[in-house]
């Protein structure tokens, strides 16, 4: 048999120098979906996630929490991990970068960028913003109200000036454009594909690559004055992951480059710009693409700690259930775009797509089979053009979806799966098939058949964005643990008539309003 195609996805890694909140959920919530989505369609699949715990930023934190920086970083990086299990992440590996496997792969990764010309030592005269972890020129700021620069995230910066050692980024101008020009899909969506060429089509400045001031960080190879930038620390999570430095028959040969990185919208510079310079100055593949998604708003309202208006992923979860959370988030903005949370819309998705249409066609047809066929699968008699139509929608359902998948388009793979269903609701009330069960039992059969079928397929694309309540489905149109993947959505897959059917139970609950304080 032929190896499958490997699929490697990454999500940013993230600072632990705060909790989890929402838009972190979201991003590896993406890449999950992904994940599940490539598995079930017989790929290889690595999805790594994990946590970003170096650099001055971190440091503070832990100094601010007084507390040392390890013990801080093992205490918020659990965190991380803890908002995987209650999100269901399907992630192959976690990295920390405090690991020792990632420090062998930074040093190992600088000495051949070293080795190869690209680094040299210089003096770093400049402004540095710690909560960006970013080096700024004079004409990216702005005057702050308070008099202070800011950076153009708002974040404040400070004028650092200390010895660092310098990537030569300068001289990469023209090799990422033909990078960008020879892979149109390298950067999306095309507002950020746009955004990172005009940033390098407007000059490139070398880069300072390490820190002197302060220690929590990986020591530069043959100068442990130096520790390594956070960035091109963290970045280089990507390979460590997949096996780098590399070996023969590693994982490294298997799972590079990356198909695909998901980052948000204020990381795109650094995923499309820098990393692939490091890694082409170090001989290495760039990866094949970098996705950056829109940002997450309360109510309208910009999400920071000092408005206090930060969204708990784990409390929307409790609240509301993780299915409905990953459907709502996955749903209800262009993956891309800005959006907003809010509660009504939340609820407004939850008993609206969710309880009214999938849930209750779910609800209706299990019911009647439980009533009227014996709880048994029924048989297809001979099929109407109505039945013929709706599974052939249901049919043409992989096929609709797929690329959607390919571009990241999460809501537009949903909005295929919602037009079946409710084009199965729409069957249901024209067939009416309680109106049968006297005159013409049979088919009634054949139309709560084509029902289970269709509502069979519908559960196997779910399961990526709803694994519970797919899984529960498709327990309840009996479908073998076995029989779950995209492969198994042919006929071989359908529905035997005879089997018999364990007792239907409700998929998505209503949210009453009156629970919302
Ligand atoms: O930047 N809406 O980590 P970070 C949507 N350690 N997504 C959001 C969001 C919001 N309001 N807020 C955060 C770092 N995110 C680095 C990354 S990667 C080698 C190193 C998500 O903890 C979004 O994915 O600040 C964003 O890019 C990421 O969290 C930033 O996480």
């Amino acid at each position: 048999m032929a190896e499958p195609e490997r699929f490697y996805l990454t999500s940013p890694i993230y600072y632990v120098n705060d909790v989890p909140h929402i838009g972190h959920a979201y991003t590896t919530l993406a890449c999950d979906v992904l994940a599940r989505f490539k598995r079930l369609d017989g790929y290889d699949v690595k999805f790594l996630t994990g946590t970003d715990e170096h650099g001055q930023k971190v440091e503070k934190s832990a100094r601010d929490a007084g507390m040392d920086p390890r013990a801080f970083t093992d205490k918020v990086s659990a965190n991380f991990r803890d908002l995987g299990r209650v999100m269901d992440y399907s992630n192959d590996d976690f990295i920390r970068t405090t690991e020792e496997r990632h420090t062998v792969a930074c040093q190992e990764l600088w000495r051949r960028i070293d080795d190869n010309g690209h680094i040299y030592l210089g003096t770093y005269a400049g402004w540095y913003s710690v909560r960006d972890e970013a080096f700024y020129a004079e004409d990216e700021l702005s005057d702050g109200a308070d008099g202070k620069k800011t950076a153009p995230s708002g974040a404040e910066v400070e004028w650092v000036e200390e010895p660092s050692y310098f990537f030569r980024l300068s001289d990469w101008e023209d090799r990422l454009l033909d990078l960008y020009e020879s892979n149109p899909a390298f950067i999306a969506p095309r507002s950020r594909r746009n955004e990172v060429i005009s940033f390098v089509k407007g000059g490139l400045r070398d880069l300072s690559v390490s820190r002197t001031s302060f220690k929590w960080g990986v020591p530069v190879p043959g100068d442990d004055q130096h520790i390594m930038y956070v960035w091109l620390d963290a970045l280089t999570n990507y390979i460590t992951a997949a096996g780098y430095p590399e070996t023969a028959s590693g994982d490294y040969a298997t799972y590079w480059p990356a198909d695909l990185h998901m980052v948000g919208k204020d990381i795109v510079r650094f995923h499309a710009v820098y990393w692939p310079a490091f890694l082409m100055a170090a001989g290495l593949e760039p990866p094949r693409r970098v996705f950056a998604h829109g940002w997450w708003t309360n109510e309208g309202q910009k999400i920071s700690k000092s408005l206090g208006n930060i969204i708990d992923p784990l409390q929307l979860v409790e609240k509301y259930g993780l299915d409905p959370v990953r459907y709502f988030l996955m749903r209800e903005v262009p993956f891309g775009n800005d959006g907003d949370f809010s509660h009504a819309s939340m609820v407004h998705r939850m008993n609206g797509d969710l309880a009214n249409d999938f849930g209750n066609l779910a609800q209706r047809v299990l019911s009647m089979i439980n009533k009227n066929c014996d709880g048994r699968v029924p048989a297809l008699g001979a099929a109407t053009g109505d039945d013929e139509a709706l599974l052939a929608a249901a049919h043409g359902l992989y096929g609709a979806i797929s690329p959607h998948m390919d571009e990241q388009a999460f809501h537009e793979a949903l909005e295929s799966l919602w037009a079946v269903v409710r084009a199965a609701n729409a069957y249901v009330d024209h067939q009416a098939p309680w109106a049968l069960r006297k005159d013409d039992p049979e088919r009634m059969g054949s139309v709560l058949y084509v029902l289970a079928e269709v509502i069979r397929h519908l559960a196997i694309l779910a399961q990526p964005f709803m694994p519970g309540a797919a899984a529960r489905l498709l327990d309840q149109v009996g479908v073998d643990d076995g029989k779950r993947a995209f492969t198994d959505l042919g006929p071989e897959g359908a529905l035997v008539a005879g089997v018999a059917l364990p007792e239907p139970a409700a998929l998505f609950p209503r949210f009453a309003e009156d629970e919302a304080s």
